[in-house]
């Protein structure tokens, strides 16, 4: 009985230690995921609050790059999907106390 159950505890482990090298592969293989999102960002009035929203943004995981700089209004957010959605990382600005919205250009006719 004893036996039976380190060997049962021995495939659990090992199991757990296979699984998880898997998941790290597998979030290698991930990070080629990207996804392109422009933001309209308003009530930003200094450069620290350009970099208040991108100190927020960094901390949040699935955010891979952005290019928050003051003054603008219009910023390019590049995210991994599986991660964080558009609605992520608005709340993210908007917690912080400035208006997000996703950018769409106007069409010229
Ligand atoms: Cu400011």
């Amino acid at each position: 009985m004893k036996t039976a159950l380190s060997l049962l505890f021995f495939l659990a482990f090992n199991f757990a230690a296979i699984n998880s090298f898997a998941a790290n592969n597998e979030a290698l293989v991930d990070s080629s995921k990207k996804e392109t999102i422009k933001l309209s960002i308003s009530g930003m009035t200094c450069g620290g609050c350009s970099s208040n929203i991108h100190r927020a943004l960094s901390k949040k995981a699935g955010i891979i790059s952005d290019d928050l700089a003051y003054p603008g209004n219009v910023f390019t957010i590049v995210y991994d999907p599986e991660k964080i959605d558009e609605e992520g990382i608005c709340k993210t600005i908007t917690k912080l106390g400035f208006g997000c919205e996703e950018y769409v250009a106007v069409e010229e006719k």
